[in-house]
């Protein structure tokens, strides 16, 4: 390989990036060395496994990723608000709608909300960490550096472009030649390694580590949905992991699995993918449901309507979310009776749904309800996530999807599912449990204008792409004639994207601004919280959260001992020492030689991803004979931070 061909040439947007990565860089480097930070980048972040510091760490990735995706999305529009505008050529635009995809489904929604995950479920059940915090930190990194490698193949070596759903033939060697698809394939391959860790890991946390007397049917709702999500996890991921080691084989060892030659089988790519990706879809939305059930119950000041019909609804979405996968490609031929299966088990995954959407609405019903932010993107969500419900169950009609198929209609149709549905749940579950990770609020009428900038900007975007879809527009394509007739359409929806673009910025400053001015919370029950993660007495809850691990009665323990006036107060001789996990450097040092490996892999230098993989198993067979019990916190120092007088 060449140098040039290493390092992506010949676009001036590209040396544009070159140029602000190598600053943001060389900026950094300098801030810690300047301010001697490195000591406690290092003890604080790097080496933590405090699950609510792992936590924020996915949140901050999280946002950084949404940014990326962000501008990728607003490229995308500016190339599409005319008809043959030249602005990006056909293969910057493939490339740039599969890393728009890639990056917000796998890099910005799912860490988002195992961010939000981490932070907040090992409080709600009162724990003091998760069963396996050492693993925690392994699969932040790992995802960490699933996505660095991702995203470097932006400047190194040239994107993926056969879409987020890299079809076979399109991604295979003949018509994807370079790294590109490499990059796709290991990024994924690295960073699935983590959520399949975090799937087992919050899967014995939330059935072990629960507090005395919180039974499975006093768990709070986003702490049930969590559980769900954790199993679905299990039972999905692995099929990725399979279906992307066989398409590295193709790739880079000359298999034939999926191949159009040699007995492979194109569709079963298409198969797999998608008996991964439909549950994956679920992976990202059942936690926005349970926080949204939080949100909606604390600011109507009532207990959850419902609460075990939306349990089994909650279950009954995650097993059918494996039977429906063929909905993908109803145009694949399989015929009227398979094609009539996947139509009749797609439209029955609605009616939990709907039942949902009901509990929502009768918990609001006759509640004093709150207009704060996090209730405001809940509201917003229950409107416009139907919209995309409803044209759900219009795709699942599969003589009708013959006509949907690939066009607009589909884009229009996920994203108001995605983005009402996913992404305002993590802005409301941001903004909800901010002052529990920084110990204030974000400015309140900041708050709302981002809110209907975005949601305003949102419905202005993707509302005309139903009519465009419906109108025979195809999605992926780079641009479109005069004559289609689809130019006005377009740039209403190109103007509502820059909306979105604007509410982000708004939302950033608002982080800004309100840590700058935003009044410190003195309780640790900012919203006045049903659930117990609002019992600590400080606004952020201390590295072992909780002082005396709590006893629970009933659902919304915390709510009904604060309305009977019955909170306890810490006193200083019921404290006992507590044991705590040591911090590691290993998950670190791990994770950096898995990114050797895969930046090995991807450019087919064997002696590199053996250096690395010999690295990786270095690293596990150190751990193994690391003896660490962790440590103890003294009553002493307990009292100390909890600040009980003697
Ligand atoms: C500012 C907000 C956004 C805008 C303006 C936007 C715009 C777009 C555009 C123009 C496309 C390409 C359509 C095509 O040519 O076929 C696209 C595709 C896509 N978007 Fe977005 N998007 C946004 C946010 C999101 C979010 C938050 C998610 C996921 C959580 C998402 C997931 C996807 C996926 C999966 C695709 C399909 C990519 C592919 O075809 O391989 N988008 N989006
Ligand atoms: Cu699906």
């Amino acid at each position: 390989m060449k140098w040039d061909e290493f390092f992506v040439t010949g676009d001036p947007m590209i040396y544009g990036a070159d140029v602000s990565i190598v600053l943001t860089m060389v900026g950094i480097l300098f801030y810690l060395t300047k301010y001697k930070k490195w000591k406690w980048l290092w003890d604080e972040w790097l080496t933590t496994v405090d699950h609510k510091k792992l936590g924020i760490m996915y949140i901050v990735s999280a946002v950084l990723m949404l940014f990326r995706g962000g501008v990728d999305a607003l490229l995308m529009r500016t190339q599409l608000a005319v008809p043959e505008a030249k602005f990006l050529d056909s293969q910057h635009y493939n490339e740039i709608f599969t890393t728009h995809g890639t990056i917000m489904i796998i890099f910005m929604a799912m860490p988002f909300l195992i961010g939000l995950i981490n932070v907040v479920v090992p409080l709600q059940i009162g724990a003091r960490d998760v069963a396996y915090p050492y693993l925690n930190a392994v699969s932040f990194w790992t995802f960490f550096i699933g996505a660095m490698l991702f995203n470097i193949s932006f400047v190194i070596g040239g994107s993926p472009s056969a879409g987020w759903t890299s079809y076979m033939p399109l991604a295979s060697n003949e018509l994807s030649p370079g790294p590109g698809q490499n990059y796709y394939l290991l990024g994924l391959q690295i960073a699935g390694i983590g959520t399949l860790l975090t799937g087992i890991n919050f899967l014995v946390t939330i059935l072990k580590m629960r507090a005395p007397g919180m039974t499975l049917f006093r768990m709070p709702m986003f702490t049930w949905s969590s559980l769900v999500t954790m199993v679905i996890i299990i039972f999905a991921f692995p099929i990725l992991t399979v279906a992307l080691a066989l398409m590295t084989f193709d790739r880079l060892f000359g298999s034939h699995f999926f191949t159009l030659q040699g007995a492979g089988m194109d569709m079963l790519w298409a198969n797999l993918f998608w008996l991964w990706g439909h549950p994956e879809v679920y992976i990202v939305i059942l936690p926005a449901f349970g926080m949204f059930s939080e949100i909606i119950s604390t600011f109507s000041r009532k207990t959850l309507f419902g609460y075990k019909a939306m349990i089994w609804s909650m279950l009954l979405i995650a097993g059918y979310s494996f039977l429906v996968w063929v909905h993908h490609f109803f145009t694949m031929g399989s015929g009227a009776l398979v094609n009539s299966v996947f139509s009749i088990t797609t439209m029955a995954i609605g009616i939990p749904t709907g039942v949902k959407i009901f509990n929502w609405l009768f918990t609001m019903y006759r509640g004093k309800i709150q207009f704060t932010t996090p209730m405001l993107w809940s509201l917003g969500f229950i409107v416009n996530f139907v919209i995309g419900g409803v044209t759900g169950v219009m795709l699942a009609m599969a003589a009708a999807d013959y006509q949907y198929h690939n066009t607009y209609f589909l884009v229009s149709h996920f994203h108001y599912v995605l983005i009402a549905g996913t992404v305002f749940a993590c802005f409301a579950g941001l903004i909800y449990w901010y002052p529990k990770m920084f110990g204030y609020k974000l400015n309140e009428r900041i708050g709302k204008w981002v809110f209907w900038i975005f949601t305003i900007g949102f419905n202005v975007c993707f509302f005309p792409q139903y009519f465009l879809g419906l109108d025979g527009m195809p999605r992926r394509v780079y641009t479109y004639s005069e004559e289609s007739g689809w130019g006005p359409l377009n740039m209403v929806s190109t103007i509502g994207g820059f909306m979105m673009g604007i509410a982000f910025l708004v939302l950033v400053y608002n982080m800004y601004y309100s840590f700058r001015f935003a009044k410190r919370e003195l309780t640790g029950d900012a919203w006045d919280g049903r659930t117990l993660e609002w019992s600590t007495p400080s606004a952020m809850p201390p590295f072992y959260n909780f002082a005396k691990i709590p006893e629970v009665t009933g659902l919304d323990h915390f709510w009904r001992q604060k309305q009977a006036g019955k909170v306890e107060k810490l006193t200083a001789n019921e404290l006992k020492p507590i044991h705590m996990p040591s911090n590691s450097g290993v998950p670190f040092i791990m994770a950096s030689f898995f990114f050797v490996a895969g930046f090995g892999m991807v450019f087919d230098w064997m002696w590199m991803a053996i250096v690395g993989l010999i690295g990786v198993f270095g690293t596990l067979i150190y751990r193994s004979f690391e003896y660490d019990d962790g440590y103890y916190v003294s009553v002493e120092e307990i009292i100390e931070t909890e600040k009980i007088s003697k």
